[in-house]
């Protein structure tokens, strides 16, 4: 059989391997491949601070939905940054357990280095477990910078999980996580300090929810003894419901494509200008004439981009 039918088979080994090979940038004409069979899954991001308790509750969430028969794909995006190092690492809830189900499949993206190429390497592995048949891909990410906010960007629902002993560095950072969430969560519910970050969040969802309509719900839980956790898979099925009756499913759906196409047109021009136009010898020479004033950068990349239309027509 071959890797894409086996993939689409739901054949855990044939997803292992294709998510290697986008993700190593091999073959992206499997991506091409494998596009029209996406589109089914529903994408949850699970986001926030190191340590909030995001994998106890995947693991949680993914327990519910197995029993509903449900097939998860889990991603769990781990950007290595000098903040989930460590000590942190030690103390790290790993979903080894879940790993052996039949329907589950669970992997974890480490950066090497490049941000921006998680970002993308997390999309397209969440498109290869589409394709497979998952009817949630759940998408783990630490709450620290750009990276999650581009992978909200993929997600139908994005939880945002807080605790009570965040402190005020997380504060700071609760701005942006706050515009991306539908969902919040305070987890650590067996610590003090819940019901005031409780208030605190409510005060600050109120007026985003005169604006969409959707009531940001503020759940309660405490991952490690499974409290909270129907409410919470509700609140993520009745916001998946929301979006399909507001037509917002497709709306977003559709805006996040527009994206994508663009995101690949500028990719493919900058490709096609480093490959086949620019050398990069006549670059430097014009680089020295610009140096000495006596050519402006205006007008060398007007003239470059004006020559690269020519040249593709
Ligand atoms: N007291 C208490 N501890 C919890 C709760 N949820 C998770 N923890 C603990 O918090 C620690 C971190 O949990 P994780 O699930 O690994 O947190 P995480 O957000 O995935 O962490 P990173 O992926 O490293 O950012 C573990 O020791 C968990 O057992 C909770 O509701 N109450
Ligand atoms: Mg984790």
């Amino acid at each position: 059989m071959s890797i894409l039918k086996s993939l689409l088979a739901g054949d855990k080994r044939a997803i292992a391997q294709t998510i290697s090979m986008v993700e190593n940038d091999i073959d992206t004409a499997i991506l091409e491949r494998i596009f029209r069979h996406t589109g089914r899954a529903y994408h949850v991001g699970i986001t926030g601070p190191p340590g909030a308790g995001k994998s106890t509750l995947v693991n949680a969430i993914s327990k519910r939905l197995l029993k509903k028969n449900k097939k998860i794909g889990i991603i769990a995006v781990d950007p290595t940054s000098p903040f989930s190092g460590g000590a942190l690492l030690g103390d790290r809830v790993r979903m080894t357990d879940l790993a052996l189900h039949e329907n589950i499949f669970i992997r974890s993206m480490a950066s090497r280095g490049s941000l921006g190429g998680l970002a993308q390497a997390t999309k397209d592995a969440a498109l290869v477990l589409d394709a497979a048949g998952m009817d949630y891909i759940l998408i783990e990410t630490i709450g620290v910078g750009q990276v999650e906010l581009d992978i909200a960007e993929v997600c139908d629902t994005t939880v945002v999980v807080l605790v009570p002993e965040s402190g005020d560095s997380i504060q700071a950072m609760k701005a942006g996580l706050l515009e991306i969430a539908d969902i919040m969560v305070v987890n650590k519910g067996d610590r003090e300090g819940c019901e005031r970050l409780v208030t605190e969040l409510k005060f600050a969802l109120e007026m985003r929810e005169q604006k969409s309509g959707w009531p940001y719900p503020i759940m309660k839980t405490t991952a490690t003894k499974d409290e909270g956790i129907e409410e919470l898979v509700s609140a993520v099925e009745s916001h998946a419901g929301h979006l399909v009756k507001t037509g917002s499913l497709e709306k977003e759906r559709k805006s996040k494509l527009l994206l994508r196409v663009h995101e690949l047109i500028e990719q493919k021009i900058r490709l096609h200008l480093r490959e086949s136009f620019i050398r990069e010898n006549e670059l430097v020479k014009l680089v020295d004439r610009i140096y000495k004033r006596q050519l402006s950068p205006y007008r060398v990349a007007e003239r470059i981009t004006k020559e690269l239309v020519r040249s593709s027509r």
